[in-house]
């Protein structure tokens, strides 16, 4: 029975998957992209969303491509990453077969069959001697939806597990609480036309020129001459292009935005209107008489001068102020309350659900959004709740699995997961296209989890990564470019990808994959529904019906690319004959929330101390994030770009202040060491006035930077604070 599974779906090429829609990874392009010798697809990088127009050759095959002229989101441009899109594609260190370690401890080739046959009988064999609690797998923001999801409901409704987590949670899970919390809904309200559309423009810990540069020209369209605030401790590319920059202390950003909310309410300019949707206006009101921008000062590194005169930008009623956030306020002790800092003065001045408004989280990944509604490890799939009797009954019954199947427990948090395998309670640990070796905060301490792991497995396109080098099991993924599915942007725009290429050797995509072990499992049968994408995306459509996040109008892929991308909600009956306002759509436009009573809620506590403060020891805070547009994350792809590898520096360096380096006696080029409590390294140094004295900044992007960051967590979103931890810094001496 296997066997025969298995010819079907794993090749030599067969007629069967040739015929089967949207899984060509091994067979012909279908003819309906030929006529026109291109297909689009949204780009594989950055959660802006960008759709690029892929040319193909006689047989279907990618040759190169270029930006989509009439797409809303990028209005015919992209990003160096966009444009080398394909280039990762074709490097000699992707993973062509299943790799098995041997017992003389080598990564070997092994066949799907084999690969199959032990991921089962480990995994199985751990969970009958430890139990459900004792697997955990952890994915990703950067997978088409319909495969996160599939991911998901196997392993919780078919192989019966619990604990999995993904990178959205070093990225997105304080937006997501803050929202939630807020809104009564994870309900990003923006559309990007609301970045053409201020008077006053506020990116708070947001480095769009580098991490969103299509956003970026988006708020170079603006016509209104708006004002651009950057609050950053950085002179960032993006400070530097703006009009007003806010180099605050790092996480001082609670303290600032509960000084602008003291003030703003003290002179009596908030807008009546909006404070009749919120809940906890005088409590709120009360908690901030402590907030004086005198009080705030010493906090923020700010002058009193300063916190009041961009309290009255932020609150001039002839203006329409939008607030934007990304990592520097999620990644942090305080993340959530930071966001709903954000989020209270948009409520308490009425700039929500109004053109070029809105308390706005910029997502990161590509498909971080379709992650937080479809991947069923936070929340229930289709934006329910795991602790909802009437939400699991509606999920089983959409989806035709028993509703015992689905658990009412939330799994544990990431940095839980992993403590609970260093504590030797997780022993099996399946990892889809991420890549924590490098990417985790306090990246050293894997290394002694890795041996504590009984079975490790790690689903990637490369066997090279610094995951896929200490696993069990490596299974070979077919990559962007190479599988069809959808991507939802952080402006809440479904967008489709489609495979161009084919995926090298036995590669497979990540949907056939967990087809594969669905059925190697035994529970294929829960799942015969998800033959292809695209009959997942309906049964996931269907889910989120009565939903706020409700996509029943949506009929197929089709109509996805024809509408240019549709923005959620989208329920059946939507007009789409009036296409041109349904293009840009933002929430709240009514002033109604998710909550029970229908209102925003107003939440804050007291800002915390710095989870490690500089001492005499570590007297320098390191500062972390995106280093240049053409580098993304771990490199595992970007690097593999030649063109891209001319655009960005090929060693570590350390950016530092030029009277620091004085004091060090160091110049650039130098070779320093940087040492925190957790590990040691060394890096070049690169003398930038972009860094405030005090302080360093080193980019993400190469693996010893992780094994400098602290364990710190926000205790609502339990993201990791990546963005300030104290070092020690000495010029390497000989
Ligand atoms: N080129 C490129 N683009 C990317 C990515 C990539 O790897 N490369 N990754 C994507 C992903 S997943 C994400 S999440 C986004 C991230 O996008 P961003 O969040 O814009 O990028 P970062 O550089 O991580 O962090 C933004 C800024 O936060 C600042 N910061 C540090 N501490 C604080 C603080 O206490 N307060 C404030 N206000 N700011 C602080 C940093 O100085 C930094 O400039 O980028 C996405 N886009
Ligand atoms: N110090 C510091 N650390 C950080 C951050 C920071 O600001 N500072 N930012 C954090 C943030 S916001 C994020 S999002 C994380 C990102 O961290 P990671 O998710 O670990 O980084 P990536 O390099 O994007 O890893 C994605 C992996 O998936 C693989 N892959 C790509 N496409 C596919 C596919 O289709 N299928 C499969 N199976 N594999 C695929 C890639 O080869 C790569 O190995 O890093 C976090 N780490
Ligand atoms: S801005 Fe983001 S989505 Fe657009 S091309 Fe660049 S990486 Fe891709
Ligand atoms: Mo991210």
């Amino acid at each position: 029975m296997l066997t025969r599974f298995l010819k079907q779906h794993t090749g030599p090429l067969t007629r069967d998957l040739v015929q089967e829609p949207g899984h060509f990874g091994l067979g012909k392009i279908p003819s309906r992209l030929m006529p026109s010798s291109a297909a689009t697809s949204i780009c594989g990088y950055c959660a802006t969303g960008c759709q690029l127009k892929i040319h193909l050759d006689e047989n279907g095959e990618a040759i190169n491509l270029s930006p989509q002229a009439g797409y809303p989101v990028n209005l015919g441009m992209a990003c160096p990453k966009g444009w080398q899109a394909l280039d990762p594609l074709d490097s000699p260190d992707r993973a062509t077969a299943p790799l098995l370690r041997d017992a003389a401890g080598n990564l070997v080739e092994t066949d799907w069959a084999t690969a199959l046959d032990t991921f089962t009988t480990r995994l199985k064999g751990i969970r009958e001697k430890h139990g459900r609690d004792s697997v955990a797998f952890l994915s990703t923001g950067q997978i088409p939806f319909e495969e996160m999801s599939l991911l998901g409901c196997l392993f919780k409704f078919g192989m019966g597990f619990l604990h999995c987590d993904a990178n959205t949670r070093q990225c997105m899970a304080t937006a997501v609480t803050a929202y939630k919390q807020s809104f009564g809904f994870d309900a990003p309200p923006a559309t990007y036309a609301d970045f053409e559309e201020s008077d006053v423009i506020v990116l708070v810990g947001a480095n769009l020129c580098i991490a969103h540069p299509i956003l970026w020209q988006r708020v170079m369209r603006n016509q209104r001459n708006p004002d651009i605030i950057v609050i950053d401790p950085r002179a960032t590319e993006t400070a530097q292009a703006a009009t007003r920059h806010i180099a605050l202390k790092p996480k001082g950003d609670l303290a600032l935005l509960y000084a602008l909310a003291h003030c703003i309410i003290r002179d009596g300019r908030v807008d009546e209107k909006s404070l009749a949707n919120t809940e906890g206006f005088a409590e709120f009101a009360g908690f901030l008489k402590d907030y004086s921008p005198a009080a705030m000062a010493g906090r923020t590194g700010q002058t009193v001068e300063t916190i009041e005169a961009l309290a009255r930008t932020v609150s001039d009623p002839d203006k329409r102020v939008s607030w934007w956030w990304t990592m520097g306020v999620n990644q942090s002790h305080e993340g959530v309350r930071t966001a709903q800092a954000i989020i209270n003065l948009c409520l308490i001045t009425g700039n929500i659900g109004k053109p070029g408004t809105g308390p706005n989280s910029i997502t990161g990944q590509c498909n971080a959004m379709g992650s937080r509604l479809f991947s069923n490890t936070t929340s229930l799939v289709g934006g329910h709740d795991f602790s909802n009797a009437a939400h699991r009954e509606k999920v089983a019954q959409g989806l035709g699995i028993p509703v015992e199947n689905i658990p009412s427990e939330y799994s544990m948090a990431y940095d839980e997961i992993l403590a609970a395998a260093e504590s030797g309670k997780i022993k099996g640990l399946w990892i889809v296209a991420t890549n924590p070796f490098h990417s985790w905060i306090n990246s050293g301490r894997l290394a002694a989890l890795r041996e504590k792991l009984e079975f490790l497995v790690v689903q990637d396109m490369y066997r090279t990564t610094e995951s896929a080098q200490v696993a069990d099991l490596v299974l070979p993924a077919a990559g962007w470019g190479e599988k069809d599915g959808c991507f939802i942007n952080s402006e809440r725009r479904i967008g489709t990808l489609k495979a161009v290429r084919r995926a090298p050797g036995l590669a497979l995509s990540d949907f056939r994959i967990f087809r594969l072990i669905a059925h190697s499992w035994g529970c294929g049968d829960l799942f015969s529904e998800w033959t292809h994408p695209e009959a997942a995306f309906k049964l996931l459509r269907d889910l989120t019906k009565d939903r706020p996040c409700d996509i029943t109008g949506i009929e197929d892929y089709a109509m996805i690319d024809r509408l240019g991308g549709v923005q959620w909600p989208f329920p059946k009956g939507s007009e789409v004959s009036q296409v041109a306002n349904l293009q840009s759509r933002r929430l709240f436009e009514d002033g109604v929330f998710h909550t029970p009573d229908k209102k925003a809620r107003l939440l804050f506590s007291p800002p915390a101390d710095l989870p490690e403060p500089p001492d005499f020891e570590f007297p320098y805070t390191l500062l972390t994030g995106r280093g240049t547009s053409s580098q993304w994350h771990t490199q595992t792809r970007t690097g593999k770009s030649d063109i891209l590898r001319k655009l960005y520096p090929e060693h570590i360096y350390l950016e530092i202040h030029p009277a620091d380096a004085r004091k060090l006696g160091v110049k650039d080029g130098d070779v320093v060491n940087i040492r925190s409590r957790r590990g040691d390294i060394e890096a070049a140094v690169y003398v930038a006035p972009t860094v405030q004295r005090g302080q360093v900044f080193m980019p993400m992007h190469y693996r010893q930077v992780n094994q400098l960051t602290h364990s710190a967590f926000d205790p609502h979103s339990r993201q990791p604070n990546y963005k300030a931890c104290a070092v020690a810094i000495t010029r390497k001496k000989g």
